[in-house]
């Protein structure tokens, strides 16, 4: 059975747990915090990363292409190339051009340290040229790649939310305010695996905390 390593607060982690949850594929869940990894499965110690049977893997995105063939129904991505590439570039802009920027940000936002004003300087820049950017390819009709549950929203649930926060806590101001992000998340709110993501990362997040407070 497939084994995902990674812990449960993890926006990257639940990305990929939220493809095997909507494609209902068995798999366990191996609580495993940074510091703790297989370094020959994650050679960079991020999480997460997959058991499979014929071995490790790593790179949330990556995770979620293997899948995708390996689990091919039901589909994550449009079978027509175009359209699935348009799936890919949506995930591509989520993980490189909005979470990887507004992570800047998490260790004042939410882990009691500081970041510089330079840095916030700098990601206020960056940040709002790339949602600008996003917002001309999310569609949010009602899913945020079109008609249909795609892996692109696999990334947006995890890190929407994220990016929102992240920029309300650090400049008074959610920088995803104007686009129907809020109404979009309430709707995936709905969905099962969503509300089962929602739960774990709930209960795991205490616990991560507790841990970052004990160091
Ligand atoms: N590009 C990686 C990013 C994963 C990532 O940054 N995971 C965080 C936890 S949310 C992590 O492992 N951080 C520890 C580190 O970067 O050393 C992916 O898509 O899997």
């Amino acid at each position: 059975m497939l084994k995902l390593c990674g812990f449960a607060g993890s926006n990257y982690h639940n990305k990929v747990k939220l493809a095997l949850l909507e494609k209902n594929i068995p798999f366990e869940e191996q609580l495993t915090w940074v510091g703790e990894t297989d370094t020959d499965a994650t050679p960079l110690g991020k999480v997460p990363y997959l058991q499979t049977e014929q071995g490790p893997l790593c790179e949330s995105t990556i995770l979620l292409e293997y899948i995708e063939q390996q689990y091919p129904t039901p589909a994550l991505l449009p079978p027509n190339a175009y359209a699935a590439a348009k799936i890919r570039e949506l995930m591509q802009y989520l993980d490189l051009h909005l979470e990887l920027e507004a992570r800047k940000l998490y260790p004042e936002a939410f882990f009691g340290g500081k970041v510089s004003d330079g840095t916030k300087a700098a990601v206020e820049k960056t940040l709002t040229k790339n949602i600008a950017a996003f917002a001309k390819l999310a569609k949010f009709s009602p899913f945020v790649g079109g008609d249909t549950f795609t892996l692109a929203d696999c990334a947006a649930i995890v890190h929407l939310p994220l990016v929102s926060s992240a920029t309300k806590i650090i400049y008074g101001r959610d920088f995803l305010a104007d686009l129907p992000v809020k109404d979009y998340l309430k709707a995936m709110g709905e969905r099962d695996s969503v509300q089962r993501v929602n739960a774990d990362r709930k209960a795991n997040t205490a616990l991560f905390m507790e841990r970052v407070k004990a160091k």
